[in-house]
């Protein structure tokens, strides 16, 4: 028996016939506001979606508006917020514009979600991507009331085909009392193969997940949920909303140009085996720019990625050639170039993969691979640490995603940033990190677009001078050279008392050019 009862003609509920093509279907078809009233204050909710990808976007809009009208009765209403990582306007944009998040995990990338988080409105913790789904099963982050989940196709005995993304969706399924569907046909249903549904046991004895290379195959093409769980369908056709990428400037690209003849000299030496190793790289305009680049680069054979987000420049690298396979939890690519991964389906059938997050993202099978990892850093400090997510060490900005996961496992552990931001004002290369997300013990290479700094087998002091002479830009270099004279000797360069002048100058003046030494004499 149906939890709910299927809609009935003139009920006021949507007309199925309308809306999709197939819609044999026993769940009821909801609007977004019928689907909203039934979310409660104080409730939680789930969202399928991994980045802007595969995100619910219709539902959190109607729960939107019954915030503010709720809001504007006087009465309290808001939700706690759990995705995959982060999502889109229409989700996190329009739940924190409407003041509708008590908390929200576990990364996100939101202006106006961003701002109620550095005001101090809205409750954010910064989680590990590999260790949500995990933290959903131990009842970690309390009960989930609600998965909300965008799907291409659903079967009467409960069969959830995803769309671009899979995140978390398969564990928010299975965790959550109820589940409604945002049927989205802007995907097709012939999507379905393109995802690996797998979900290990909880620990103890958990077994081996049985990923030997990058295409390994070994879930189900979808998610199985006792139907009776699925409350209704919501019929959307909103389209994915990942920003299109900016053009290559001359910093990223020349930063992609290092990165690539960094991993030419390496396999030249025999560091890397001569086939090359799958390769994970974050998101971002440099990060865009460092696949362009190794895929120009002659000395880089085809290659595989094992990542958790492909970008506009892995489909371009696939239809080269010069990209054999990319296993990823999403597919973060602009529109168009997501109309033509649907038009020529059959294509990248062989050569995509979608997984769960906590497949994509496992340190069992990123050390298994031997992964390269490609992230990039808002700041590194002299001694190797990187932040990823605090600016000035206080306002967060996206968060630590999944750079950690691959940080802390990879083969090989390589931050880009450019070596300065704001015009100059502010140095990414800094005597100490305000906010500490991949520490020295994981971080090997450093690049911007200044030179290479190879970390691997060095000092506190020899880091140091390689990340001043071959990082930063030549602004700062005196300057990073002067407060290694100022802290002395030491296992590490440091002096506690100086070691955050160079932030505490763009604190007082805008500019950490400004900063003066001699106050911490
Ligand atoms: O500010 O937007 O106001 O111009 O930070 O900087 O250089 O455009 O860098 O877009 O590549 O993002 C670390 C945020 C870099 C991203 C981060 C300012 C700068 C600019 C953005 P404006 P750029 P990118 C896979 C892996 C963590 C998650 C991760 C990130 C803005 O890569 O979120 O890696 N990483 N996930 O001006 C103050 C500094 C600054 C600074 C830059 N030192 N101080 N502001 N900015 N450096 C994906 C997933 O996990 C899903």
């Amino acid at each position: 028996m149906l939890l709910s009862s299927p809609a009935k003609p003139g009920s006021g509920r949507y007309n199925a016939a309308n809306c999709c093509t197939s819609m044999k279907t026993p769940y009821p078809i909801l609007s977004p506001q019928e689907a909203a009233v039934e979310i409660q204050n104080g409730q939680t909710v789930a969202f399928s979606g991994f980045t802007p990808a595969g995100a619910a976007k219709s539902v959190p809009g109607a729960i939107a508006e019954r915030a503010l009208a709720e809001h504007a009765a006087g009465r309290p209403y808001a939700i706690g917020v759990i995705t995959g990582a982060s999502t889109g306007p229409s989700l996190d944009g329009v739940l924190a514009a409407a003041d509708a998040v008590s908390f929200r995990t576990p990364f996100q990338s939101d202006p106006r979600l961003r701002q109620g988080i550095n005001e101090g409105r809205i409750r954010f913790f910064d989680m590990h991507l590999s260790q949500v789904a995990q933290a959903v099963r131990a009842g970690v982050l309390g009960r989930v009331d609600w998965a909300v989940i965008e799907a291409c196709d659903v079967t009467p005995d409960g069969e959830i085909t995803l769309t671009s993304a899979v995140g978390a969706a398969p564990t928010f399924c299975a965790a959550a009392d109820r589940i409604i569907i945002e049927l989205n046909r802007s995907h097709p249903p012939e999507l379905r193969g393109f995802h690996d549904i797998y979900e290990p046991r909880n620990p103890p004895h958990r077994e081996p997940i049985p990923i030997l290379r990058a295409g390994d195959r070994i879930g189900a093409p979808g998610i199985r949920v006792d139907p009776r769980k699925i409350m209704g369908i919501v019929p959307t056709s909103a389209a994915d909303e990942v920003a299109p990428f900016r053009p290559v400037g001359p910093v990223t690209e020349r930063i992609g140009h290092l990165v690539a003849d960094f991993f030419a000299a390496e396999l030249r030496r025999g560091a890397l085996p001569p086939g090359f190793l799958p390769l994970q790289s974050g998101v971002g305009d440099t990060a865009n720019a460092v696949l362009l680049s190794l895929g120009d680069h002659p000395d880089i054979p085809p290659f595989e990625m094992y990542t958790e987000v492909v970008q506009d420049a892995v489909l371009t690298l696939l239809r080269r050639g010069k990209m054999r396979f990319a296993s990823t939890c999403s597919l973060t690519v602009s529109p168009p170039v997501l109309r033509e991964i649907y038009a020529d389906l059959e294509f990248y059938r062989p050569r995509l993969l979608l997984r769960p997050q906590e497949i994509t993202n496992s340190p069992e099978i990123i050390r298994r691979l031997g992964v390269l990892a490609i992230n990039t850093a808002l700041e590194v400090d002299i001694g190797g640490n990187v932040n990823s997510t605090h600016v000035l060490g206080r306002n967060m900005m996206n968060g630590i995603g999944g750079s950690g996961d691959f940080a802390r496992n990879a083969y090989l552990c390589v931050f880009t940033c450019p070596s300065t931001a704001k015009d100059g004002r502010i140095s990414t290369l800094v005597p100490m990190v305000s906010h500490l997300d991949s520490s020295e013990h994981s971080v090997q290479v450093v690049i911007t677009e200044q030179g290479v700094a190879d970390l691997r087998g060095k000092c506190p002091a020899e880091r140091a001078r390689l990340i001043i002479e071959h990082c930063a830009h030549p602004d700062y270099k005196q300057l990073l050279r002067d407060y290694v004279a100022l802290a002395g000797h030491g296992h590490s360069p440091q002096t506690l008392k100086a070691a955050f002048g160079l932030h505490q100058a763009y604190a007082e003046t805008g500019d950490m050019r400004r900063v003066d030494w001699s106050k911490y004499r």
